[in-house]
């Protein structure tokens, strides 16, 4: 099996990009550089006409959309025990990672990108402070999550879902944390989130990501 995975320094492609370093995967890490436009190019359109990362191409099929990618990830290294086998457990897990995805990220997006929303200057505005609110519920509610899975004596969020692995809510709640600080939200207002991605950083795998990736997991700190 050949396994391509297209990703972007800091993009939501860090989840499968740590999911593949955690299962042990053999796969070749391609980087796309968004800020440059490379996504826009015919080349990479080629491989996704939305032109987005991440895309993981598994022998010559490109799969588009975190939800999607995670899933085959979990069932092709079972053995990495992503998600649970026991289906309403699954489904909680699945629960969780969809709202990241589909809300708390494009949230994040509003704030970021207000432009991909209303050409509008004044409408960008407003949209920027508005889910910047959100966002912060949004980190809140994440942090919960963690001190429910900590209460179980839990190491991974999943924990508090009855599924203590190493799974994609980990490394998505790491990128929101990150994004967060890129827009001055300070990720230690969120204790304990905050703590689990800094113990997350230091998961050799992990850590062999944010080497590649160059990251800074606060934006907001001095060094
Ligand atoms: N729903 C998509 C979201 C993907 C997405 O938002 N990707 C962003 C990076 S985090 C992107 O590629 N943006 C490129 C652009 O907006 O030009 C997924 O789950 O994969």
């Amino acid at each position: 099996m050949s396994l391509h995975l297209y990703f972007a320094p800091g993009a939501c492609s860090f989840v499968p990009h740590v999911m593949l370093e955690v299962a042990g995967a053999a796969f070749e890490p391609q980087m796309v550089k968004l800020h440059k436009g490379e996504q826009y190019g015919e080349d990479y359109k080629a491989i996704n006409p939305r032109s987005q990362v991440p895309v993981l191409v598994v022998d010559g099929q490109a799969i588009t959309q975190i939800l999607a990618i995670t899933t085959y990830l979990a069932e092709s290294f079972a053995a990495a025990q992503f998600l649970p086998n026991q289906p309403l457990a699954k489904a909680r897990v699945l629960e969780a990672l969809a709202w990241m995805n589909n809300t708390v990220h494009p949230t994040f997006t509003h704030i970021f990108m207000p432009q991909k929303f209303s050409a509008d200057t004044a409408a960008q505005a407003a949209m920027k402070q508005h889910n910047t609110t959100l966002f912060q519920q949004q980190l809140q509610e994440i942090d919960a999550l963690v001190v429910r899975a900590k209460a179980t004596g839990g190491k991974h969020i999943a924990a508090a879902l009855g599924h203590d692995h190493l799974s994609a809510l980990d490394a998505y709640t790491l990128t929101l944390l990150r994004w967060g600080s890129i827009v001055g939200i300070d990720p230690t207002q969120f204790p304990a989130a905050w703590a689990h991605v800094q113990w997350l950083a230091q998961h050799p795998a992990v850590a062999r990501v944010i080497e590649r990736e160059r990251l800074q997991l606060n934006m907001m700190a001095k060094t």
